[in-house]
């Protein structure tokens, strides 16, 4: 079966190659990673179009067939090999850990989306420090929240095996620096995306995305 994951570096589509990578290292299925540069604009050619209407990344490629949107994408990748954990098998618990994606993905995302593309939002040029100024600090309430789960981790935020859901908070975390919010300012949540991090699947895809944890740049003095 031939899987395309069409990515970005460090973007939200760090969750899903994150899953299709523990895929490959636990049951050697090969997937294929299709680096998309947004900065030189490849997601608004008309191919990419043609894949994803919204130009966006992640896009994923099943022998042909497309399928986008994070939630969707991770819900056929767990289903592929349910041993894993990529979500969980219990019924109860995979409804769980989809409405905690789920409320990632239609708020504290489109938070940070207000923060790093506030032109998205306002053609009012003078508007957007305001409103990244505002998004900033919801975003800051929002990983407040995200961080109150992780001591109940054990080890991971859904039990035995890390999943998607510590993938998308990792992920949440490194934008965070893109905010302005230093990551020891959220210790609890800093050490565990660590922790997740030297995970080896999950290295490795740092690794090929060449990402760094920690984005945030202290301002000059
Ligand atoms: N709801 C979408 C969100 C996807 C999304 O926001 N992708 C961002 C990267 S994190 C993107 O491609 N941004 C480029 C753009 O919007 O121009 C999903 O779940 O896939």
């Amino acid at each position: 079966m031939t899987v395309r994951l069409h990515y970005a570096p460090g973007a939200c589509s760090f969750v899903p190659h994150v899953g299709l990578e523990r895929i490959a290292a636990a049951t050697g299925e090969a997937f294929e990673p299709v680096l998309v540069r947004l900065h030189k604009g490849e997601h608004r050619t008309p191919e990419f179009l043609a894949m994803n209407p919204d130009g966006q990344v992640p896009v994923l490629q099943v022998e042909g067939r497309t399928l986008t949107q994070i939630v969707a994408i991770c819900d056929w990748i767990a289903g592929r090999h349910p041993q894993l954990g990529l979500l969980p098998v219990d019924p109860w618990a995979r409804a769980q850990t989809l409405s905690l994606m789920a409320w990632i993905n239609n708020t504290v995302h489109p938070t940070f989306a207000h923060v790093f593309m506030p032109e998205k939002f306002t053609d009012d040029v003078e508007a957007r420090a305001k409103v990244r100024a505002f998004a900033a600090a919801r975003y800051r309430e929002q990983l407040e929240r995200i961080q109150g789960w992780v001591g109940c981790a054990q080890p991971w935020l859904t039990g035995e095996h890390p999943s998607f859901l510590d993938a998308y908070v990792l992920t949440l975390l490194r934008w965070g620096g893109y905010a302005g919010i230093d990551p020891a300012t959220l210790p609890a949540l800093r050490d565990y995306v660590a922790r997740f991090a030297q995970h080896p699947t999950v290295a490795s895809v740092i690794a090929r995305e060449r990402i760094e944890l920690n984005t945030f740049k202290p301002a000059a003095a």
